[in-house]
């Protein structure tokens, strides 16, 4: 048993007594590339990690829920009055109380339980160990409760909790990824659709690696911020006559542009166009078996984000910089933007000078030291056991 399992279940049976009735877990994410366009009903890359929230479950026949993490020392126990109340519980236990809430909302009976939650994701660093929490206690409950609930429905279901009970105007992209993802591969969504493609992505056969860096920077108004964002998107998206950004074609941009008469609407707008079509030619690239090629784009995406979309900070930037100073083939920040995390694509054997050469950097500019770790695309939130 892994050892995030045996927390889990360690804290099962320390908590509640007795024998958790099985394991579910769900990975953190990195998104390869398509930032900010899933609420734009665009195109996103993102790949489950091999890092991993575990809940060890069983039912219970009080029709209430009980939930414990290694966050906290005591469980949060809520009822039916609470789930149903968005709001109606806080802090990292309101992202179970979400999908409890989501659930019964869809009109599915969900059984009261016990659940214990153990995690390797991160949280704060972008990585979606929200998303996580959110799957693996689905899968837990769709399961528990013999819930008529096929898995490609969960994406939706996980970020109706997110948007409504939570109260966070995210995209589909976290969700889809924690849940669809498959190892060895990236997962092309379209958001509009959720039509899904696999797309290989065999980092270990070309001699590569993602390395991610953890930027630790403190998030600087995320929240706002993010919803700024996405109001700014759909405020554009209405004065130009479309349903949503993802509508506006390459070739048809600069006359999009011509059309907003606010300089900051047109660079939002500028990239997330622009940022839909590398998405596009990133796929296209995979497809062909090309990944070396595809730095260049990720290294313009984290411009366009930089620049256009002004969702990083200095941590990210230097991390970018130094990345590519040493070698990377291309480097962006990954996730919601204002702190989180950066990716780049290096030789496997280089990803080490690479890590060092940004630790190097944030010293010299008097920043906390980043986390660095390599990964590989995993699979998704399944049952352990
Ligand atoms: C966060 C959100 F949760 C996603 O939906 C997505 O919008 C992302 O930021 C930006 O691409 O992770």
């Amino acid at each position: 048993m892994s050892d995030v399992a045996a927390r889990a279940t360690a804290g099962f049976r320390q908590r509640y007594g007795g024998e958790p009735a099985g394991r579910w877990a769900a990975p953190g994410r990195v998104n390869l590339i398509g930032e900010h366009t899933d609420y734009n009903d665009g195109f996103v890359l993102p790949f489950a990690l091999p890092l991993r929230t575990v809940v060890a479950a069983a039912a219970t026949d009080d029709g209430r829920w009980s939930v414990w993490s290694e966050l906290d020392d005591e469980p949060v126990e809520f009822g039916p009055a609470e789930a149903d109340e968005p709001g109606g519980v806080d802090g990292w236990a309101a992202y179970v109380a979400g999908v409890v809430w989501a659930l019964r909302a869809a009109g599915h009976t969900v059984p009261g339980a016990r659940l214990a939650i153990a995690s390797d994701v991160p949280v704060g660093s972008g990585l979606s160990s929200s998303a996580a929490i959110e799957a693996a206690v689905l899968a837990a409950l769709v399961e528990l409760g013999g819930l008529d609930l096929p898995a490609d429905r969960w994406p939706r279901l996980a970020q109706r909790a997110e948007n409504d009970y939570v109260g966070a105007p995210t995209g589909i992209m976290d969700q889809s990824a924690v849940i669809r993802g498959r190892s060895g591969h990236a997962l092309f969504l379209d958001c509009r659709t959720e039509a899904v493609e696999q797309i290989p992505f065999d980092l270990e056969a070309a001699g590569l690696a993602v390395l991610v860096v953890d930027s630790r920077a403190p998030h600087r108004h995320a929240d706002g911020e993010y919803a700024a964002r996405r109001k700014s998107c759909e405020r554009a998206a209405e004065t130009l006559g479309v349903a949503a950004l993802r509508d506006v074609a390459t070739g048809d941009l600069d006359a999009a542009l011509a059309r907003l008469d606010d300089a900051e609407t047109r660079r939002r707008v500028r990239h997330v166009v622009t940022e839909d079509q590398r998405v596009l030619d990133t796929v296209e690239l995979l497809r062909a078996g090309r990944i070396r090629d595809i730095g260049p784009l990720l290294t313009a995406s984290h411009a366009s984000m930089r620049d256009d979309f002004e969702i990083t900070v200095p941590e990210i930037d230097t991390a970018v910089e130094a990345a590519l100073a040493a070698g990377a083939y291309g480097a962006r920040m990954t996730g919601g933007g204002f702190g989180g995390c950066v990716l780049a694509l290096v030789d496997a054997d280089a990803a080490d000078a690479v890590a060092a050469a940004v630790t190097a950097a944030y010293a010299d500019r008097g920043f906390a030291a980043p986390g660095t770790l390599t990964v590989l695309p995993a699979g998704g939130a399944t049952r352990l056991d």
